[in-house]
């Protein structure tokens, strides 16, 4: 994203969107926020000692005696301290006369198929597991790779892990052998906690065999501790346990130890843009710290009152964060849904809000567009009056997407909070607070208390207000990532290396006249049009922002006239004929919204986007497309059939005018 033409470089990004659309919060939720406007100042004003003071709402064993070891970019938080997070997590709930309370409602996809968990529950389930990974030799600082679909045994084995100090490394039930297996390797795993199958989009899935190609080629694992989740055939080897054996038999004993603030938690890979997978590791002290406050703060949780749901699985960040460690230290009543939103019908999701009278809902903007593509009357069957705060994670949400959401989901009343975090930060750092913040739709809004964000331009200045350029976080934070596993320098050239002293996110942003942050998308997709960095987060904003529109993504592929042009690929609401100007009126809607600068060359309508796992869009294999190469890796990709369907639109896009 380097100018190409001297004297831009105080123009990182161009800001092209305007949106003037505030909502402000609700009266009563903000009379009665657990979090007020003083908590920015008190920060400000002593940021070590509010993480302090959100620290103390944990349990320690031993109280730290710093709370930041700042050696730059190595950090270590709560130096000194030592406590347990499956005691925090579960434990400390009981002691206190609330082993009744249910953590849990677990809703399989196959209807009728629940089971719930009280906090009692999950002890003597937490503890049986921690016993029984001590029974297979697993030890404090060892490597646990767990492969599971979306049951109570996921959460459980992670617990059971931080329990006796081990380290979970969840691989999405989604990945292949390979994946798998390279994960088990860069970890030297021990063991690998897997199931029969799962169950997805109707049918029992199995995981099973993966595992078995996987860890053919791993000596170092043990075990295979297999969970009976699908009863489906499988293969069985000598390394094989079965849950049901081994750890229904275990005592529901287990005295919790207390481990160092800094001792290892869990290490999740991601896969960034290229290149070989980034073990982020997090530790525990600071990491718990920071997701039970953000979760208390940013989605006003009332832990008598609420039930709260996140949609993400927990094989990503957001579920390990935000189903797993931040939900259960605030001792709150969650849902967690197996399967899919469409199975076994597109009002699946609504169902459930409506059964268990969901209070707090968390998802991704991929869902919300994919619910808007779905139409309004699907929703609008069910009673979801019990709904008071929605959240929003993994991608930028357009203006449109948020103010749909905020009225067919949240029924007009309530606030929506768009929460921008990464595998590295390990939790929440900018957002609005529900109960203080005018939300602007489209906008992060501010960095959480306690967060030092900044935008800056290509030299690492702070832009003005008004101005576009390179998120960057400029004071070290508790759940930050402490390194890439076993790679410390390329935690340094990744994070720490483009600007002196800052940690660079990849991602672009802006900063409005307001001073509130948009986010735009990461730096790798910007477009370079006629000298303009163009985000492509604005540019599909505003063809969402057409009603015939449902998504968008857009990528610039090189032109011999602008150096790079704008190529966009829609998916057009299910309501939306496909009449033979599209391209003509989507094309001058994205000029009239943000400018000549901004029309794009190409539209090109297609039935899906490429999409990861986690949801997000990879406009890499759209700018093959758009510039006519054979398209790359496919491996991430949710369905690998998309870019088939894709391609097959192809003979359309040749440019026009
Ligand atoms: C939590 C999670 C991180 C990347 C991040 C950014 C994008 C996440 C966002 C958002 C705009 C938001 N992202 N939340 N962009 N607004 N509210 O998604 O972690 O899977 O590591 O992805 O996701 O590009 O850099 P992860």
């Amino acid at each position: 994203m380097a100018p190409e033409t001297p004297g831009t470089e105080n123009q990182a990004l161009s800001n092209l969107l305007r949106e003037n659309r505030r909502f402000a919060p609700p009266a009563d939720l903000a009379a009665g926020a657990n979090v007020t406007a003083s908590a920015y100042d008190e920060a400000a004003a002593d940021r070590l000692g509010f993480w302090e003071r959100a620290a103390e709402r944990l349990s320690w064993s031993k109280r730290w005696d710093t709370a930041l070891d700042w050696n730059p970019p190595f950090a270590k938080w709560f130096v000194g301290g030592e406590l347990n997070i499956a005691y925090n997590c579960v434990d400390r709930h009981v002691e206190a006369g609330r082993g009744d309370k249910i953590a849990y409602h677990w809703e399989g996809e196959p209807e009728g198929d629940s089971r719930t968990l009280t906090y009692s529950d999950l002890q003597s389930e937490v503890n049986k597991a921690a016993n029984a990974l001590l029974e297979l030799g697993v030890r404090k600082g060892d490597r646990v790779a767990i492969y599971l679909p979306m049951i109570p045994e996921l959460p459980i084995s992670m617990l059971a892990c931080a329990r006796i100090g081990a380290v979970h490394s969840v691989v999405f039930g989604g990945f292949s052998a390979s994946a798998l297996q390279s994960r088990i390797e860069d970890a030297d795993a021990k063991l690998v906690i897997t199931a029969d199958g799962g169950f997805r989009r109707g049918a029992p899935s199995a995981l099973k065999p993966t595992v078995d190609e996987a860890v053919a080629n791993t000596p170092n694992v043990g075990h295979v501790l297999v969970v009976r989740r699908t009863n489906q055939e499988i293969t069985t080897h000598e390394r094989d346990v079965f849950w049901n054996d081994l750890v229904e038999r275990q005592s529901d004993k287990h005295e919790a130890e207390a481990h160092d603030a800094e001792h290892p938690l869990f290490i999740l890979y991601t896969s960034g843009t290229t290149g070989k997978p980034k073990g982020i590791l997090h530790t525990t002290g600071g990491y718990l710290t920071q997701t039970a406050w953000t979760h208390d703060a940013v989605f006003d949780l009332k832990p008598e009152t609420d039930v709260y749901w996140c949609t993400a699985d927990i094989g990503w960040v957001t579920g390990h964060s935000y189903i797993v460690y931040g939900p259960l230290a605030n001792g709150a009543t969650s849902v967690i849904y197996e399967g899919t939103p469409d199975t076994p019908h597109r009002g699946r999701f609504w169902e459930v809000v409506q059964k268990y009278q969901v209070t707090i809902l968390y998802t991704a903007p991929t869902a919300i567009r994919t619910f808007m593509k779905w139409g309004d009357d699907i929703p609008a069957k069910f009673d979801m009056s019990s709904l008071r705060v929605l959240g929003s994670v993994g991608e930028p949400i357009n203006p449109e997407a948020y103010v749909w959401y905020r009225e067919h989901i949240g029924g007009n009343r309530t606030p929506v909070v768009d929460t921008w975090w990464q595998t590295e930060t390990g939790a929440i750092m900018i957002s609005p607070l529900p109960g203080v913040t005018d939300a602007k739709p489209g906008a992060a809004m501010r960095p959480l208390p306690g967060i030092v964000a900044d935008v800056v331009d290509d030299l690492g200045n702070s832009v003005p207000n008004g101005g576009g350029g390179f998120l960057a976080i400029r004071e070290p934070w508790p759940s930050m990532l402490r390194t890439i596993w076993g790679d410390d320098q390329r935690y340094i050239d990744t994070y720490w290396s483009r600007f002196e002293g800052m940690y660079f996110a990849g991602d672009g942003a802006k900063r409005d006249d307001d001073g509130d942050i948009w986010l735009l998308g990461r730096v790798d997709d910007v477009m370079l049009v006629s000298g303009h960095n163009i985000s492509t987060t604005e540019v599909e904003s505003a063809l969402v922002s057409h009603p015939k529109v449902a998504e968008a993504a857009v990528v610039g592929a090189t032109d011999p006239v602008t150096g790079q042009a704008i190529v966009s690929f829609v998916i057009l609401r299910g309501d939306a004929e496909e009449s033979a100007d599209i391209a003509a009126e989507l094309r001058n809607h994205v000029a009239k919204t943000l400018g000549p600068i901004a029309k794009p060359r190409q539209i090109l309508v297609v039935p899906e986007l490429p999409k990861t796992r986690s949801g997000k869009i990879m406009r890499r294999l759209l700018r093959d497309v758009a510039e006519n190469r054979s398209v790359g890796d496919v491996t991430t990709l949710a369905d690998s059939t998309v870019m088939n369907l894709i391609s097959e639109k192809l003979p359309s896009a040749k440019s026009e005018d």
